[in-house]
């Protein structure tokens, strides 16, 4: 029985979503600086193009223009990733697609916590990117030991949240104040901690390994390490970064600025250095959080991203050193070979899209045409791009690497386990091409059937 009283997940993700952002800003002045600076260039953006204007309206997204779109944590233990998967299926939020890192020389293996169907990601599409520390990559026994045993210590989730997940299981779901409740508990596991688990010395043997092991091992728990505002103009807010006393990443990764933007662009401020308090009355420095900007695009096909990737890698040859602008110059270049108006998408099967009938469709006689391409000429049925809701991994590693330092650490590559992933997760990570080609197929028998009666 669906219990009356039992709340929407979206809505308790969508207060979770506004408290995280809340306890960011009063941690990371210099993140709420950054929200102004969005704020700002998406207005003039908006004023400047009054027809992105009235599209966003027509699709109910300027209301929620300003609400964050991703944060991300990075966890030590399989317990605590397991337990991360019963909290934010609380939230409605289901881990969707499996990310190397390993691959780029950082120690972990990722995957988004994030609303699957349309509704969901309509009401409030916020995800978490989350990390699993992947201690088997360290060479030293010794230094694995030691980061095992300090993480075997700790437990990164209050008595209150456990109850409340068992509870969520229990009545399958939770009421307007046990959600009130289920924020104020779960927050506490992304809080800050100015101080250390450990001393400055074992800080700094795991330090030297890798500056992501001291991350996750040194903490009482997985400090929520950025968050992530939609911009209407990632060019824009970059280039004015620096005059708003902040300092960018090197560059905007992702593919370039496009008529037809494409998957995710994706920038951010580096992350500050900040005062930590160390076992044994020692102050020193921990250096990990930062704020980030994206912008999405349509969600590719199979086809459509592996010539993403071929063109990426192409480019790469090319962009190494460069600084930002350089660097976009070359992806410019190197994409033109990305056909770029909706219909080429479409036809070339590169992207995904929504159909849905026109009014002249929906005041039509039986259609018996099946072809969608002529179904839209006709003007029966209109095509609007699916957005791109995952992350990607070359992306990812360019923002952990610049905020953690280090570049390629071979040691680490050619080592995906995703079977070790989803065993540490106690459940399968969901197949985010899968999800994108089911909304296709639906939307597209929707329409062909309401046309054919
Ligand atoms: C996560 C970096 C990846 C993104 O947007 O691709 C990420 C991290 O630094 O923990 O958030
Ligand atoms: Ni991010």
């Amino acid at each position: 029985m669906i219990q009356a009283f039992l709340i929407s997940p979206d809505e308790i993700r969508h207060r979770f979503a506004a408290a995280m952002s809340a306890m960011y800003q009063s941690e990371v002045p210099q993140y709420t600086t950054l929200l102004e600076l969005v704020e700002q260039v998406n207005r003039e953006t908006l004023e400047a193009n009054p027809s992105l204007a009235e599209r966003l309206a027509e699709a109910d997204e300027l209301a929620r223009l300003d609400v964050e779109r991703h944060g991300a944590i990075r966890v030590g233990t399989a317990d605590e990733l397991g337990m991360l998967r019963r909290l934010f299926a609380v939230m409605g939020m289901y881990p969707v697609g499996y990310y190397d890192l390993s691959e780029a020389g950082v120690p972990v293996h990722s995957t988004a916590f994030r609303p699957v169907d349309d509704a969901a990601l309509a009401r409030n599409p916020f995800r978490i990117f989350t990390s699993l520390l992947r201690l088997e990559l360290i060479e030293s026994e010794a230094l694995r030991e030691r980061a095992a045993a300090i993480l075997a210590e700790r437990d990164i989730f209050t008595p209150g949240v456990r109850e409340l997940i068992a509870l969520h299981e229990q009545q399958g779901g939770l009421d307007d104040d046990q959600a009130e409740r289920f924020v104020v508990e779960a927050l506490e596991t992304f809080r800050w901690h100015h101080d250390a688990t450990v001393d400055l010395a074992t800080y700094e043997a795991l330090h030297a390994e890798h500056r992501l092991i001291a991350d996750v091992v040194c903490f009482r728990g997985p400090h929520i390490n950025h968050l992530t505002p939609r911009t209407l103009d990632i060019d824009e807010v970059q280039r004015r970064m620096p005059a708003a006393g902040m300092n960018p990443k090197a560059v905007i990764e992702g593919p370039p600025r496009r008529d037809c933007p494409i998957l995710l662009r994706q920038t951010s401020f580096k992350a500050l250095e900040e005062p930590t308090r160390f076992q044994g009355e020692c102050q020193g420095t921990h250096t990990a959080r930062f704020g980030e900007i994206e912008q999405r695009g349509v969600a590719l096909t199979a086809k459509g991203r592996e010539l993403y990737d071929r063109l990426l890698t192409a480019s790469r040859e090319r962009t190494q050193g460069l600084d930002n602008a350089a660097h976009q110059q070359v992806l410019a270049e190197v994409f033109a070979d990305f056909p770029d108006s909706e219909s080429a998408l479409r036809r070339q099967g590169l992207a995904f899209f929504e159909y849905r009938l026109t009014d002249a469709g929906r005041a039509a006689d039986k259609v018996a045409e099946a072809d969608l391409e002529t179904l839209i000429e006709r003007g029966l049925v209109s095509a609007r791009p699916i957005t791109y809701e995952d992350f990607l991994p070359i992306s990812a590693a360019g923002i952990f690497q610049s905020n953690l330092g280090g570049g390629d650490n071979g040691a680490y590559a050619g080592n995906a386990n995703r079977a070790a992933f989803e065993a540490a997760l106690g459940a399968p990570v969901a197949d985010e091409l899968a999800l994108y080609a089911e909304r296709e197929r639906a939307s597209r028998d929707a329409v062909l059937q309401a046309l054919a009666s």
